[in-house]
């Protein structure tokens, strides 16, 4: 499994690849978590970047860390964008552990090199972890009987610290949808893709440019 020495290591490694002038995409969770906690000190150093959010927290933790800040709609180009991922196998991912990819997928594939950050727990040989799915809330229904006709399982996410189900930064529900291994990402990518009902869902596929993997004793950093 994976340890927070690990995420660290990936975080921070990714966090030194930001030169100064940067637009730089900040990811969700708590290994792109590192990332900013860490190009904050840079930026305590005099380093001169920009950050876009991918999410409330991510914004909470860069504003915490003092790291300026852009709208994604003010921003004309993303030089870099470093997020986490729940599973990667040969460069595609299945992400929203968080509940944020809707805005990551927009600010990682918008990102002119989009830096994955995980440990090694992440890793796989094929993707098999459940895909998350930002629906609609009127479409949760629909959605999931699309999704069983499609050879999935869905559940629809519920909330640990508030009744009833998780609900995104955008106001909407997921659905984490089991598919078993996922063989061909790319068509099921599409698939979900083009589920009425669906906004946004978990595998981004040929997006990743690089994926710095820690371990307990350094950084293993793969390039597409
Ligand atoms: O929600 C997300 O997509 C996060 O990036 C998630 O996939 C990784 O979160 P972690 O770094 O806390 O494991």
């Amino acid at each position: 499994g994976g340890s927070d020495g690990a995420k660290r290591r990936a975080g921070e490694s990714a966090a030194a690849l930001v030169e100064p002038g940067m637009t730089v995409g900040l990811g969700t969770g708590s290994t792109a978590a590192h990332a900013i906690r860490r190009l904050g000190e840079r930026v305590a150093d005099g380093l001169d970047i920009e950050g876009v959010p991918t999410s409330f927290d991510s914004r909470q933790r860069a504003r915490d860390a003092g790291i300026p800040l852009r709208a994604l709609e003010d921003v004309d180009t993303i030089d870099l964008a470093i997020d986490g991922a729940d599973q990667v196998a040969d460069f595609a991912l299945v992400k929203g552990g968080g509940a944020a990819h809707a805005r990551e997928k927009l600010v990682d594939t918008a990102a002119e090199r989009f830096v994955v950050v995980v440990d090694s727990s992440k890793q796989a040989d094929v993707l098999s972890h459940p895909v998350p799915v930002e629906v609609l809330p009127v479409a949760h229904s629909v959605v999931a009987g699309t999704v069983r006709d499609a050879g999935g399982e869905p559940s629809l996410r519920r909330a640990d610290r508030k009744d009833g189900p998780v609900v995104t930064d955008n106001g909407n529900l997921v659905l984490d949808c089991e598919f078993g291994d996922i063989a061909e990402p790319t068509a099921l990518a599409r698939t979900l893709s083009e589920m009425p009902g669906v906004v946004e869902h978990g595998l981004f596929v040929g997006s990743a440019d690089e994926v710095h993997v820690g371990t307990d004793s350094g950084v293993r950093v793969l390039e597409r």
